[in-house]
């Protein structure tokens, strides 16, 4: 006991609470955005221990000036967009470079504030402008940004030249965790030749993956800004705390206005809470016929200069809770029938793009899906929007995947995954689509530190947020599983009849419901199949049906759901397929070009198990008996 709490002493002095908001740029009456995404300038520093560009400081010139450059989409995976193998799996430092010209009056008004902000780059990053460094950042899936005012008045006024290097090494200490492992056997390998090895199942995409941006704000500016929501009877609640950054005295004006414009309540000051009477509440889509209403709350700060920053925010009122047996969403039972997904795609690996997102957003509806999780790390920014206008209910999912080996649960691995939980919670909280946080998946929890360690991921994410649950996701055996106790839903992943016992699907039934009682009847609490599936590759059929046909696939999914169909009469909340669609993996025997467990390609077309799962989805929205006739699936 001691021990611990010597252990969290070290902690919390490593991990300080973030101290600044991230809010997601938008346009204003008083800040500006400039996307300066499109086509950038790279190169891959090859030298044997990647460090030249570093000892060459390749940032202090036009990095053209250093050697040979390509041209690098932004954003994008960098892996997929050449034809040189050596690039796909290269590992080590990349340097991007684009110039961009700064509008003249953002430099001249000294009263104007100008960030530059990457949406994610994977996975240790490094910038500068104009040859000066400006910010560094540990972490893939998450946005950083810098404020670059200073450096551009300094350097060369509106001429604005970014550097960007990224590193895609993992280690043991990262999230996800890998290791580098050099080859010595000189008969064998060449001297200096490593591999890069991880404990996840999809394809280590690197570069820059979400836009970059130029906003501005005023120089006392809304840093950022918590809603959380509730209601009672026919009254919404909200409430709201903005923080202001640059005006110890600014003055915060808040209101909230309806779809229509209306406006519906306001307040002065920076905390307090709002009274919408009549209240529209968020529902999830098939929830309710009018589901994902959004009011839209708009913060003034007006500084004693007399500036005036605005910034608005989209605002779902509604409640999450879970009970032993339930997650309730606005105090009715929510059931997740829905899929796990990738941020992936041919060409762009792991680069944002929008026809992708919207196409799969339309897949999502079209199936009846209401639900899915982020699996393995955080989604784009724009992905939750989506969702949160759609009414598509999220898991959101840090990147603790693949943490396996005993060394990466220790002091140094716990406080950057603090710091990570810190950064997604800042991000998301306000998202209403956003109503559990999922702290990992399938660590290996039942090495002894796994205790500890998931004891404290999950009660300060419960601090960070306590308005929404937090689970991880298991596929441990319920009796050795340490870290079960700590969360409030238990989120299973299970392979039968796939990688237990291949090409037996008759045994589902009986493993599943073993499966299901064992760990209901250890921790009374609500449980979700947070993956299952089989892999199919696509015109492969026999009948009876054998592993890697669609037959198959679709026998896989109709012995799970027949036990879903009694389980969820009791303590089963939800169930999500993996995955959504094929998505890349490294290479390996059993892995042919990628992970096929997808119900459609990677290329977004149905195999047969996505029209099964199409019919199971709007049979069950069907059952909710909120959907008017018109919404509903044609063929039930
Ligand atoms: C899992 C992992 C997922 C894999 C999947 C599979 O349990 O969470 O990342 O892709 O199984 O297909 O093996």
């Amino acid at each position: 006991r001691s021990a611990e709490r010597l252990l969290l002493a070290a902690l919390c002095s490593v991990c300080q609470a973030l101290q600044d908001g991230m809010l997601f740029p938008t346009e204003s009456p008083s800040r500006e955005v400039k996307d300066v995404s499109g086509l950038w300038i790279f190169r891959a520093d090859e030298s044997p221990e990647r460090s030249r560009g570093f000892e060459q400081q390749w940032y202090k010139s036009p990095l053209a000036e250093t050697g040979p450059v390509i041209d690098m989409p932004v954003p994008s995976s960098y892996n997929d967009i050449t034809q040189d193998a050596q690039i796909r799996d290269f590992i080590g430092w990349v340097w991007y470079e684009k110039d961009v010209w700064v509008p003249a009056r953002w430099i001249q008004d000294r009263g104007t504030r100008i960030v530059l902000r990457v949406g994610s780059a994977h996975y240790y990053s490094v910038l500068w402008v104009n040859g000066v460094k400006v910010t560094e950042h540990v972490g893939g899936h998450l946005p950083f940004e810098a404020d670059i005012s200073g450096v551009l008045r300094q350097t060369s006024g509106n001429q604005c030249r970014i550097t960007i290097a990224v590193n895609n090494t993992l280690t043991l200490e990262t999230l996800p965790p890998g290791t580098i492992q050099y080859m010595t056997d000189r008969s064998r390998y060449p001297a200096g030749y490593f591999v890069q090895n991880t404990n996840f199942d999809f394809f280590n995409y690197a570069g820059i993956h979400r836009p970059v941006l130029l906003y501005t704000t005023p120089k006392a500016h809304i840093d950022d800004i918590t809603v959380e929501t509730t209601f009672s009877d026919n009254i919404g609640l909200v409430s709201f705390n903005v923080s202001v950054l640059g005006s110890s005295k600014a003055a915060v004006k808040v209101t909230l206005s309806a779809q229509d414009g209306r406006c519906v309540a306001s307040a002065d000051g920076s905390r307090g809470v709002l009274k919408v009477t009549d209240v529209n509440l968020w529902w999830p889509y098939l929830m309710h016929e009018n589901p994902a209403y959004l009011y839209s709350m708009e913060v003034q700060a007006t500084a004693e200069d007399g500036q005036t920053d605005v910034y608005t925010l989209p605002v779902g009122i509604r409640t999450v809770k879970v009970t032993s047996t339930q997650f309730l969403i606005n105090n009715k039972p929510f059931y997740f029938h829905g899929v796990n997904k990738h941020e992936d795609a041919d060409i762009r690996g792991k680069g944002f793009d929008w026809p992708l997102v919207v196409k799969d957003f339309n897949l999502m509806k079209w199936m009846g899906a209401n639900s899915f999780r982020t699996s393995h790390y955080p989604y784009a920014e724009e992905i939750l929007q989506m969702a949160d206008r759609h009414g598509i209910v999220i898991i959101d999912e840090c990147p603790g995947v693949g943490i396996k080996d005993i060394r990466s649960f220790g002091n140094v691995s716990l406080a950057h995954h603090l710091t990570v939980m810190e950064e997604l919670v800042r991000r998301d909280k306000n998202h209403p689509s956003v109503v559990m946080w999922s702290v990992a998946n399938e660590p290996a929890s039942e090495m002894p530190p796994a205790g500890f360690y998931f004891k404290e991921l999950v009660s300060h994410t419960r601090s960070l947020d306590s308005s929404r649950p937090v689970t991880y996701i298991t596929a441990s055996n319920y009796a050795r599983d340490l870290g079960a106790p700590y969360v409030d839903v238990i989120c299973v992943n299970s392979y039968f009849s796939w990688y237990q016992d291949p090409g037996h699907t008759e045994l589902i039934g009986l493993q599943l419901n073993t499966q299901f009682d064992n760990w209901y009847g250890k921790y009374q609490k609500p449980i979700i199949q947070s993956e299952y599936g089989a892999d199919a590759v696509p015109g492969l059929h026999s009948d009876p049906p054998m592993m890697f046909t669609e037959e198959y696939q679709k026998t896989v999914l109709q012995n799970y759901h027949n036990v879903f169909d009694q389980k969820r009469k009791e303590f089963v909340i939800g169930e999500l397929i993996w995955n959504f669609a094929d998505f890349m993996t490294s290479q390996s025997i059993i892995r042919v070009v990628g992970n096929k467990k997808g119900i459609f390609t990677r290329q977004r077309q149905p195999k047969a198990g996505a029209f099964l799962l199409r019919e199971r989805y709007w049979r069950i929205a069907n059952e909710t008996g909120v959907l008017p006739t018109w919404a509903r699936y044609p063929c039930l």
